[in-house]
């Protein structure tokens, strides 16, 4: 019984991956009715860099044995652009991904079976150690919304936070 349901879960992740590897991404353009785009970005959509952003910088890094994000927890207003500046001050490589709680669980799962799935998504940012980078982000629906470092390990180990759009 519970093997079945483990089987269907995995299949349900496989899934979404698609979605997010085709979802509301910036390389086919936005809007328009791509039967994916709309899944997925419950959390909003990719930004457009023509318009105004606000920035904020998120840092990541390890200490103490731990691995976190600074600050761990966003407050951001319904319909805002935000412009992440990712900088990785840390000596690992680290990954921002935005997402609802429960994509973010499911790609976690995802990752311990693949643990070398890159990811190349508009709500995703693979950061070098000593590197920085930016993601950017239009905030288009209020609610309580996930980022984490999905890379084996990471999230275990702190990097994690919470993005409130209000
Ligand atoms: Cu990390």
């Amino acid at each position: 019984m519970k093997k079945t349901f483990v089987l269907v879960a995995m299949f349900a992740v496989a899934g979404s991956s698609s979605v997010l590897a085709h979802g509301p991404s910036g390389h086919h353009g936005h809007g328009g009715g791509h039967q994916t785009s709309r899944e997925g970005a419950a959390y909003g959509q990719p930004g457009n860099p023509q318009l105004p952003s606000r920035t904020i910088v998120v840092r990541m890094m390890e200490a103490d044995g731990k691995m976190l994000f600074e600050p761990a927890s966003i407050e951001v207003r319904k319909g805002e652009q935000i412009r992440f500046r990712l900088d990785n001050v840390g000596a690992l490589d680290h990954e921002f991904l935005l997402g609802t709680s429960q994509e973010i669980e499911e790609h976690a799962e995802m990752m311990k079976a693949m643990p070398d799935m890159k990811h190349d998504d508009p709500n995703s940012k693979q950061v070098p150690a000593k590197a920085s980078g930016d993601l950017l982000w239009h905030f288009t629906t209020a609610g309580q919304f996930d980022f984490a470092c999905l890379i084996p390990g990471h999230r275990e180990a702190g990097m994690s936070g919470k993005i409130i759009v209000k």
